[in-house]
């Protein structure tokens, strides 16, 4: 059964008003203030962005047993993934097919059925309705089911659309599952969460994502460990010539030992802002020498992940616009996920995964593995609410990206000010 996604649309001349704004922005340059402040602006980018691409939503070893689920919840609309009796994950939408109350007010838990608290209507794991007491004998179950949005498992890790009509997933699972399969997500378990409510507009904790820029100065941790940081102020052939070297001879040797480095589409740069497959990138990089882990000091602090038999294997980066990116070392992943609570609110989610065999104090320590990606983090939590502040000020006005560091954030805008100026089609 078919439903609109998008209860509430633009009228056609929102949409027109949203076009006008997107074509006040200049190229090359960060985003007019009403980008970022316009109401109308954010409900057109929850329906021609959220509503219509494909959202991470967690990982599958937080629902490891039948029955397993958690809920998600995006504007006014809750899923609840939930894994069912044959093993599948099914995203099903939150509303009983009786008088449309929220089935699952809770955040996760393990049920046998799904019980509607108002008239206690009770539906399967997979959404099936199966009894509905106190109902006239004519009533169809088999077509009150809840009903489902799309959703993909991908190497231990859950997407779901609420479109209609989802983008192509199978093009994103091709280019990233190579990467991420022997990451291990699929034998893996959580070791930490945690929950951030950041006073920024999801387009600005994007942006700040999306260079490297200011990592020199705001990051002492990262830099430590990445090589992002040398291009950013040393264009010198030497540094030059030092980081290419590193990275030749780290993708021969993983791929003679099997493990994919890249994938032909690399998303946003090689689809600047356009087209439906522009949302999604992954690839492996080495971290500097002496370093086999995102951690303070480089070393390894878990038991390897996933395939890998060998601890220096980089860092695996992945990109899923609009809501999750990933850093994982042979040892852990994080992954971070967005979701937009308001104009000027973003939730974001960080999650810690290790091995599942791993036991926290014996194998691993979380005071060991949480500070780089913690710290790095909250650096950027920081500085998205300054920049939020600053771009709602009466005085903002849009300023330069450098062509060297910030092509990566004016791939992203021009991604989402493509999406915004389109017709509205699914995968226009
Ligand atoms: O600094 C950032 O926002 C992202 C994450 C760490 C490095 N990177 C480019
Ligand atoms: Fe769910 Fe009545 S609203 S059982
Ligand atoms: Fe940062």
């Amino acid at each position: 059964m078919s439903v609109s996604s998008s209860p509430a649309s633009l009228t056609a001349a929102e949409r027109q008003t949203v076009r006008e704004l997107a074509a006040r922005r200049k190229p090359g340059y960060t985003m007019p203030g009403e980008l970022y402040g316009n109401p109308l602006v954010y409900r057109a980018e929850l329906e021609q962005i959220w509503r219509r691409g494909w959202l991470f939503v967690g990982h599958t070893c937080e629902i490891p047993t039948a029955g397993d689920y958690f809920t998600f919840d995006l504007d006014k609309d809750s899923l609840i993934v939930i894994r069912n009796d044959d093993g599948a994950v099914n995203a099903l939408w939150n509303v009983c097919r009786h008088r449309g109350t929220l089935m699952c007010s809770e955040s996760q838990g393990r049920v046998g059925r799904l019980v509607c608290p108002y008239h206690q209507w009770a539906y399967a794991r997979d959404g099936a309705l199966v009894s509905c007491r106190g109902m006239h004998d004519e009533i169809d179950k088999s077509q009150l089911g809840l009903l489902k949005a799309h959703c993909r498992e991908l190497e231990g890790m859950i997407f779901v659309s609420l479109a209609d009509e989802p983008l192509d997933f199978d093009v994103a699972a091709e280019a990233i599952a190579p990467l991420l399969r022997p990451q291990g997500f699929n034998r893996a378990k959580v070791a930490k969460t945690v929950d951030y409510m950041v006073a920024a507009n999801w387009k600005i904790v994007w942006e700040n994502n999306r260079e490297c820029y200011h990592c020199n100065v705001n990051h002492p941790q990262y830099i430590k460990a990445n090589f992002d940081h040398y291009n950013a102020d040393d264009t010198s052939h030497r540094i030059q010539a030092k980081i290419e070297q590193a990275v030749a001879h780290s993708e021969e040797k993983w791929s003679s030992a099997g493990l994919a480095v890249s994938h032909r589409r690399t998303g946003m740069t090689e689809f600047p802002g356009m087209g439906p497959h522009g949302w999604f990138a992954a690839n492996r990089t080495p971290l500097v020498e002496g370093f086999v882990s995102e951690t303070l000091d480089g070393r390894q602090v878990a038991p390897l992940m996933g395939d890998y038999a060998d601890p220096d294997v980089g860092t695996l980066r992945i990109r899923t616009l609009p809501n999750m990116w990933n850093h994982s070392s042979c040892d852990h992943g994080v992954s971070t996920r967005l979701l937009p609570m308001g104009i000027d609110r973003t939730a974001v989610r960080v999650t810690w995964l290790v091995h599942q065999d791993a036991v926290e104090g014996k194998d691993y320590k979380l005071e060991d593995i949480m500070p780089f990606w913690q710290m790095t983090s909250e650096q950027d939590w920081e500085l998205c609410v300054a920049a939020q502040k600053g771009v709602s000020s009466s005085h903002y006005v849009p300023g330069p990206f450098s062509t060297y560091k910030e092509y990566n954030v004016d791939a992203f805008v021009t991604w989402c000010l493509a999406h915004l100026s389109s017709s509205g089609e699914p995968g226009a």
